[in-house]
């Protein structure tokens, strides 16, 4: 026989003999009557054994099975009006695929009273959880929608290295490997390599893991972390402002639209954002007048939250960012520069902007950010050739995860999270 899903079987008419395979989820025994409720990756089933009626071996061994053990029953559907879905299954065998020992490490119940790094500790398991499920679910299809959004969009997909000779966004938070005879580095974002590949192609999107050094131990950062990466040639820091607002409304759309089971599970009110742009200047002030000081070329998270409470259900894009607090390839403008970042719940969720496509004054720029051009010889001269003025950005994926689905710390949302301290499972 072949294998039903759970989804169908609900249905199927009564008396269809039918075969599934999954995970107990729970089971209750009422000595007449006992119950399994069996989940697979697409719902729920009770499994009703009734003592006289079902076949005693069968009747017998129902209360023997562990919780989350798999295993495959044959039996018919029933009409039931006790049962949720309104349909049961009367089984007439039931084999035992791989049990699963007691006691379990984790609890994997939908209400799961574990603490998170017991959890990630038992990822295995704790992905048998309908929280889990749901936070990941929702992940796949952000990644998705991202996707073909991009791909809707004439955008072409790119992979890039994840080894790299010199760093690429500068300052001390590197990772440095051995490679062979010499020292090489982690990626921390594959910027370097979308630009070149922007002078050519035009438009191009990565999903790009990155890896940072950052000693700090927070609810909202990891050592290593995923990004969608855009960028665009012949485009300023405006034209991919708008980008990126279309594209966060895309994703959210699609996520309203593919996940409305996960997002009630989790309890949550997700909206479209509307989007706003302030320049850092008018933040700077703003922040003044609440009381909030922020440091000169930067925004605190205090701020960054100020502005979440401030502009609820908004993208804020912060403009005309002071270019000493932002990294070397981005185009100066004045004191300032064409650098942006985007922040949507109290939370910076993306950094941009126009780029330096000058080798000269790339050159300045790298040596005002204390780093050394040679380092840099390539990357320098891809801009000798035909180089456009061309501009991107880069969004945080777990970030956008734990916003949307209101969720505290990164890690929860991150599958099998890298930070300080965590480097397995
Ligand atoms: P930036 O360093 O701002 O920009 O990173 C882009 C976005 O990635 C997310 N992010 C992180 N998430 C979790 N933990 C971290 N340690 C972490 N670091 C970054 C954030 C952030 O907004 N190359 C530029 C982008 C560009 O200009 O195109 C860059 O990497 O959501």
């Amino acid at each position: 026989m072949e294998r039903t899903l759970i989804k169908d079987a609900l249905q199927k008419k009564e008396n269809t003999k039918v075969l599934l395979k999954g995970w107990i989820h729970d089971s209750r025994d009422l000595k007449k009557v006992r119950f399994i409720v069996l989940k697979d990756r697409t719902g729920r089933i009770q499994i009703t054994g009734i003592n006289g009626k079902t076949a005693s071996t069968v009747f017998d061994e129902m209360t023997s099975f562990t919780r989350e053990s798999a295993i495959e029953v044959v039996g018919t559907i029933q009409d039931s009006k006790q049962a949720k879905s309104g349909k049961e299954l009367l089984p007439e065998s039931i084999t035992i695929i791989a049990k699963a020992e007691e006691p379990l490490p984790v609890d994997a119940s939908d209400y799961s009273k574990s603490d998170l790094a017991n959890r990630i500790d038992n990822r295995f398991l704790d992905l048998h959880s309908k929280k889990a499920q749901s936070i990941f679910r929702v992940q796949s299809t952000i990644l998705q929608a991202f996707r073909e959004f991009m791909t809707k969009n004439e955008t072409i997909e790119a992979i890039f290295p994840a080894i790299i000779g010199a760093s690429s966004e500068g300052g001390t938070d590197v990772f440095e490997i051995k490679y062979f005879e010499k020292s090489a580095y982690l990626s921390q974002s594959c910027q370097l390599y979308k630009q070149m590949l922007a002078c050519s192609m035009e438009k191009v999107f990565a999903i790009f893991t990155a890896w940072r050094a950052e000693k700090h131990n927070t609810l909202r950062h990891l050592n290593e972390s995923r990004q969608l990466d855009y960028e665009e040639a012949f485009a300023d820091d405006k034209d991919v402002m708008k980008v990126l607002a279309e594209c966060m409304k895309y994703m959210i759309q699609r996520v309203l639209d593919q996940n409305s089971e996960e997002l009630e599970f989790l309890k949550v009110n997700l909206k479209i954002p509307k989007t706003k742009y302030l320049t850092f200047d008018e933040v700077a002030k703003l922040m003044k007048k609440e009381k909030i000081k922020i440091p000169e070329h930067d925004l605190s998270g205090e701020a960054e939250k100020k502005l979440g409470d401030l502009f609820p259900d908004t993208i804020v894009f912060v403009t005309d960012w002071p270019i000493k607090g932002k990294p070397f390839y981005i185009m100066p403008d004045g004191e300032n520069s064409k650098g942006f970042d985007a922040i949507w719940k109290g939370l910076e969720i993306s950094s941009g902007g126009q780029r330096i496509h000058e080798p000269e004054l790339l050159k300045k720029q790298l040596k005002a950010n204390g780093m050394d051009p040679k380092n840099f010889k390539e990357y320098i001269n891809s801009f000798k050739y035909g180089a456009p003025p061309h501009a991107g950005w880069a969004l945080g994926l777990e970030r956008i995860t734990m916003l949307m689905l209101g969720i505290e710390n990164i890690r929860e949302v991150t599958l099998f999270p890298r930070d300080r301290d965590r480097l397995s499972p």
